[in-house]
C-alpha cells in the first residue's frame, strides 16, 4: 500500500476531552469517511489490543493517538488535528461547534484539573 492509499487511523478513548477534540474536528470536517476511527473503553479489551498495537511506535502513549502515514504514529491531540486539517485542506479555527468546545468546556475542564492538582499540592504540603 503506498502513502497515498493509506487511510489515517485515530485511535479513541471513550470520555477523554482530548479525544472529544479530535472527535468534533473529524465530525465537523466531514472527515469520517477518509479518516479509520478505532474507539475503546477504558478496562476494555480492545484497550489491551490498542495499548499492545501502538507501545512500540510510541516513546509515550496517551489517546488520541494516530498512525497518519504508514509507520508515522502520533499522540497528541493538537498534533493530530494539525495534521489532518493541513492534509484535507480544513480549518478547525472556523469550525464553529469545535471551537465552541475547545474554547469552553474543554478549557474550563483543563483549568478545573491544574486547580485541582494545585490545591492537591498544597494540602500535601501542609
Ligand atoms: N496533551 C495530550 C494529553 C492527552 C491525555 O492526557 N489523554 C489521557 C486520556 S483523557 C491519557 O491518554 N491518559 C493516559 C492513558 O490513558 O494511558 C493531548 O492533547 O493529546
Amino acid at each position: 500500500m503506498t502513502a497515498s492509499q493509506f487511510q489515517p487511523i485515530v485511535y479513541l478513548k471513550q470520555n477523554c476531552p482530548f479525544c472529544m477534540k479530535v472527535r468534533l474536528f473529524l465530525l465537523e470536517g466531514r472527515l469520517n469517511d477518509q479518516v479509520e476511527t478505532r474507539d475503546f473503553t477504558q478496562g476494555s479489551p480492545e484497550e489491551e489490543a490498542i495499548r499492545n498495537e501502538l507501545l512500540p511506535h510510541l516513546k509515550k502513549l496517551s489517546f488520541p493517538a494516530a498512525q497518519l502515514e504508514p509507520g508515522r504514529f502520533m499522540a497528541e491531540s493538537e498534533d493530530i488535528i494539525a495534521f489532518l486539517a493541513q492534509k484535507s485542506g480544513r480549518n478547525p479555527a472556523s469550525m464553529t461547534v469545535y471551537r465552541n468546545y475547545v474554547d469552553g468546556p474543554f478549557a474550563m475542564a483543563m483549568k478545573l484539573w491544574k486547580e485541582n492538582q494545585e490545591l492537591r499540592q498544597a494540602a500535601s504540603a501542609s
